[in-house]
């Protein structure tokens, strides 16, 4: 009976030899310690055997049974190493062929020319201060001086929504009473991006979806010189210092005075064009001191604290500084014209 393990055990110790492979491995597996294998079928024999053998039987199948596990582990590992050598051996990797180029992405024209116009104010010392885009009718138009029915709504028109008190906003300016309400009564002095929405004609220069980048400064002593200046600086740090700009006295009904500001048409250099009208001059912002009531509804005393504000359309500088057309553009998702910028 031990002849016949010992037998076993070295048929299938010298059947492992031959093996080369993992698939002869695999049929060595269940060959010689699979279920039907002759240990496997000795050890559930076990019973049939006299009592007396039993035990010593016993004991020697299952130091074979440890055994046979052991060499196939043995044997599995080299297997594996020497597939793997081989493999490495005949798929070299050649890491002197260049890779395939990833497709590289690039920044919106708008994006382009907010990163501008930040990277310009941040060297003023303007933060950048977050508002809203969907705004209550109340910070759209009410606490900007434009009560209702005030004939200013019909030039900010806008899209509402199912609820009359909430829409889109039109312009950045309410983020003004928010920033104010924030930061009253200490000195603030913030740029506010962001989308404005309106229910107009589309045209050439106008969408009804575009960018503002509103500014504020509020503090004690601040005048309409210190505004003028600043947009100066502005402007020249943006277009240059020989760029062609002008101021034109104008109303917004959150500020007093007013003033817009004008810069020469990049597109017909100042001769007229759809772009600029025909008029020679694109206008790129509004701006001026804030109104006493908004500056009450911000949270600050008119008689102590005085500021500026402006607003600008980032869309009609991007215009001004690549030529472009025709506003539309920005929106129609047109690789051909995306791609050049
Ligand atoms: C305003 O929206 C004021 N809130 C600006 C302001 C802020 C004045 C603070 C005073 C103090 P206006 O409607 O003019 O003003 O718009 C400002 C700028 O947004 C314009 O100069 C223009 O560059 C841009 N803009 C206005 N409407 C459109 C439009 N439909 N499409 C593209 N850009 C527009």
């Amino acid at each position: 009976m031990l002849e016949q393990l010992d037998q076993i055990e070295k048929d299938a110790l010298a059947a492992l030899e031959t093996v080369k492979d993992s698939a002869a491995l695999s049929a060595w597996k269940s060959a010689h310690i699979g279920r039907s294998s002759p240990l496997s079928v000795f050890l559930g024999d076990l019973g049939k055997l006299p009592a007396e053998e039993r035990p010593q039987a016993g004991k020697r199948g299952n130091e074979i049974k440890r055994a046979l596990e052991s060499a196939f582990g043995t044997r599995e590992a080299s297997l594996q190493a020497s597939e793997l050598e081989r493999s490495l051996q005949s798929d070299k990797l050649d890491i002197s062929l260049p890779g395939r180029p990833a497709k590289r992405g690039r920044l919106h024209p708008s994006s382009q020319v907010l990163r501008k116009i930040y990277s310009v104010w941040a060297d003023m010392g303007f933060q950048i201060y977050r508002s809203r885009n969907v705004e209550s009718d109340e910070y759209n138009f009410t606490l900007l001086n434009i009560p209702p029915h005030h004939p200013a709504r019909d030039m900010w028109d806008t899209f509402y929504t199912t609820d009359p008190k909430v829409l889109l906003r039109t312009h950045t300016s309410p983020g003004q009473i928010h920033a104010m309400r924030e930061f009253a009564p200490e000195p603030v002095r913030v740029i506010l991006p962001g989308m404005c929405f309106r229910y107009e004609q589309i045209t050439a220069r106008s969408e009804i979806q575009f960018h503002q980048v509103e500014g504020l400064a509020v503090g004690p002593g601040i005048t309409f010189a210190n505004l003028k200046a600043t947009l100066s600086d502005f402007a020249r740090r943006m277009w240059g210092e020989n760029v062609g700009a002008r101021f034109r006295a104008d109303h917004f009904p959150f500020t007093e005075p007013s003033l817009e500001l004008d810069i020469e048409c990049f597109v017909c250099g100042g001769k007229g064009c759809p772009v600029c009208k025909y008029g020679g001059w694109l206008e790129i912002l509004g701006a001026g001191m804030v109104h006493p009531t908004v500056l009450r509804n911000g949270g600050y005393d008119p008689k102590v604290f005085s500021g500026f504000a402006f607003g600008m359309g980032p869309e009609r500088i991007s215009m001004l500084r690549h030529g472009i057309e025709d506003i539309r553009n920005f929106w129609a998702n047109d690789l051909r014209f995306l791609e050049q910028f």
